[in-house]
Order: C-alpha cells, then structure tokens, then sequence
C-alpha cells in the first residue's frame, strides 16, 4: 500500500452515506444496510449527475465531428482518462479504458502474453486469483503450452513474500496475482513480486478490481506492467473500467477489437495502428460510463484515499472480530490485516439461507464461491458468505450485521 499521510481530518461517514440515494430506502420494512460493494458499490448523486447531464446536454460520439457538443464530449471523455489515470498515478496516455477488470486482464492474456510465450514458460498466479485473473491465463497456457504455478497461501490464507520467491523459477515469464483478494481481504506483496520479477524481465499482472476502490494505489511506485481495475466497484457506472500499461509494453501487444478509430490508415488490403491507448479502444467507447467515473474518482479524492483505506479496514477488521466471537460463525483469512471484506460461514446453515435470512432484515450481502473456486477448494468449503464494506458504511451497520445473524441463529433454531 502507497501511503501518504492524511493531512485532513476524516469525514464524518454518516454523512459520506448522505450522498447515495439507494441508501434512502427500507428493503423488507428495514434501513437499508449494503454490505456487498466487493461485488459492485453504490453511486453517489455527482455520479448519476454527470452521467445525466452527458445524456441530456453533449450526448455526442468522441474523436471523430467537429461540432460543439462532440467537442465538449471529446474533452470530458478525455479529461476523464486523465483523471483516472493520474488516480492510479499513471500518465493518461498509458491509460486503456476497457468494459472492466475482465476485459483489461483478457487485453494483457490475449494480446499480450500469447504473442510472447512459449512451451515451457511459467505462469506464476495464487491459488486465491478472482477466476477474471485465472480463466484467460489457463486459455494462453492451452494456446501456448506455457505452464501455470501456484504460490502457496498460508494456512490462514496469506500470499507472503518468501512464497513467492520459493515459485519463481528462471522460466517464470508472467506473474498475475490480486492486489487483494475479493474473498479474504488480503493485500499481497506486490513490490517484492515486481523486485524479482523484473530481475529477469518476468512481466508482472495486477487484478486491481479490489484495491483500486480502497487503497491509494500508485502503478508508477509499485512499478507493475499492467494493472487493471473497474470503475463500478468504486462509485462509477458499470461497463467501464481501465488497463493500466507500461507504454512499452502496450505497444508489444495486440488490439482485442479491429474496426473503427483504433487504426492510423487503412486500405483495402491493410491497416496500422493508431498509438497506444487509442489503438485498444476499437469502436464507440462507453462515453457516460467514463466522465461518470471521473465524477467517482473526484468523489473518492475529496474525502481521501487514506481516509477510506483506514474507514473500511476498520469496520473489516471490526467485524470480523465481532463474527468470530459469535458462536458456530467461522471466518476466513487471517485475524490481522484485512481490507473492506469478510468471509464467514454460519455451522449447519447454507450460506444463501444466512443471506435470505439477512435480507429479510434489510441486510445485502452475498453468498456463493464469488468466483474464486479454487480458493473455496483451498479453504475446504463450498461457499461462503460475504460481507464487504466501503466507505457509506458504519459501525451501526456492523451492528445490524451481528444482530442479523443472531437472527439466523433464532431462525435455524441454532
Ligand atoms: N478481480 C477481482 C479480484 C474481483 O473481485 C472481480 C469482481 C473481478 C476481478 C472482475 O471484475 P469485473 O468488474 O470485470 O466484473 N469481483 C466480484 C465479486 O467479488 N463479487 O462480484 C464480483
């Protein structure tokens, strides 16, 4: 994690939560309490603001007429990349808008690693990967008889720094791992993975989809290759999300989609490419979605990113020391270090029986494998449940939580 110290006081969060309008409703006759932003956050008034106001005011095409409002879109299109670049402390130019997380990773998969890897290369991932940051790198081993290998996870689910070590080999060419985890909370060594990786110029893969919402993420300081994230899991609209590249390493990858505006001329026969990131941004992009995230992006800068790193570590950490106090409630991952998430499960009763329960008190969380198997597998479960926090969240939410499954408790008779 990249800190910087706060140099304002907190917000008062209560008052962060005024600012979404989905948290004005009851659900089942109770105070809304969404615990299920690691799956997708809520939106605050500015991000359906300027979202609306693009449709209602410069609903133009970018890049391409002359006329005013394609020139107003243009430049909202734009700034918005150079915001949410410069968010990730990156330069805009090496800032690919994608539809999200899977998109940018697939981009790096499909256009990147199975031009350059051979029979016998290594794939290093963790047993932890969101199946968006396994599933293209199990395609590219198929496609180009590279190997995948597995760090090892501590008993209590940490990726450390020596196991990472211990998995690297010289034929370790890629290495892609969560900068944490959707399931755990876990936040990985990611500067120590890029320290030997780039010792024999492995290229190194960050799934941001989890950090990106909630640490102060800087690509240039933790000195990745790729790093892609989504914008609606950090108050932005869904359909839009970004691949950070190294511009070198952009320009040795091919585009996903060939068609219009990612070309620099064409005959019949033919085409180049435009530079990089226009040449990955084949077609119309998502317009609304990207000057909506840029709204997200100046939301989430205002209140601080410090400021939020520490607001939902604390109510994380906070619950799930109060859930594993709850008798027959088990939770995953380590006691210590866990940012916004917390798996659990309830002895004897399914995890989407422990959600419907919470739901009817009003309570969003979610229950399944939330793509991440083979990590349910490691952990010898099927499922669990999950409950994921941001910054709209507070302690009396934590509460709610605990009363609710006390509730479940009641309802199972257990
Ligand atoms: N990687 C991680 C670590 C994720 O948590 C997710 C989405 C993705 C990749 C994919 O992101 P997308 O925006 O392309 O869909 N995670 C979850 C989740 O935990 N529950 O629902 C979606």
């Amino acid at each position: 994690m990249t800190t910087t110290p706060a140099t304002t006081a907190p917000p008062t969060w209560a008052a962060v939560a005024q600012a979404f309008p989905a948290l004005r409703q009851t659900v089942n006759g109770h105070r809304l309490v969404y615990l299920d932003s690691a799956a997708t956050s809520l939106k605050p008034q500015a991000v359906i603001d300027a979202v609306v106001e693009y449709y209602a005011d410069y609903p133009s095409n970018v890049h391409r007429s002359v006329h005013t409002l394609a020139g107003r879109a243009t430049e909202a299109y734009e700034a918005a990349r150079a915001r949410v670049a410069a968010f990730v402390g990156a330069d805009a130019q090496s800032l690919v808008f994608t539809r999200g997380t899977t998109e940018g990773l697939n981009l790096v998969a499909s256009g990147w690693a199975r031009r350059h890897l051979r029979p016998g290369d290594e794939i290093l991932l963790t047993p932890a990967e969101h199946h968006s940051n396994l599933v293209p790198w199990q395609q590219v081993a198929k496609a180009t008889g590279a190997r995948l290998v597995f760090a090892p996870l501590t008993a209590d689910g940490r990726l450390t720094a020596e196991a990472i070590r211990a998995s690297f080999t010289s034929r370790t060419r890629l290495a892609a791992v969560a900068h944490v985890s959707n399931v755990l909370g876990t936040e990985n060594p990611i500067r120590e993975l890029v320290a030997l990786a780039h010792r024999q110029d492995a290229v190194v893969v960050v799934d941001g989809a989890q950090s990106a919402p909630h640490l102060p993420v800087s690509v240039a300081a933790l000195g990745v290759d790729f790093f892609a994230f989504s914008a609606h899991k950090m108050c932005g609209p869904t359909g839009i999300g970004a691949l950070y590249g190294r511009p070198e390493r952009l320009r040795e990858a091919d585009p996903l989609l060939f068609g219009g505006e990612m070309i620099a001329e064409v005959d019949q026969e033919h085409a180049t490419w435009a530079d990089v990131p226009y040449r990955f941004e084949g077609g119309t992009p998502h317009v609304a979605g990207a000057i909506g995230w840029g709204a997200a992006v100046a939301f989430l800068e205002r209140l601080g990113m410090d400021h939020i790193a520490a607001h939902s570590r604390a109510l994380a950490m906070d619950a799930a020391a109060r859930l594993a106090a709850l008798p027959r409630v088990s939770v995953y991952g380590p006691a210590g270090g866990r940012q916004a998430v917390v798996a659990f499960n309830y002895d004897g009763v399914h995890p989407h029986d422990v959600a419907q329960v919470l739901d009817s008190q009003g309570i969003a969380v979610r229950a399944g494998h939330h793509c991440a198997q083979p990590l349910m597998a490691a952990l010898s479960i099927q499922s669990s449940v999950r409950a994921s926090f941001y910054l709209y969240n507070t302690r009396e939410d934590v509460d709610r939580l605990v009363d609710g499954l006390r509730e479940v408790g009641r309802y199972f008779g257990r």
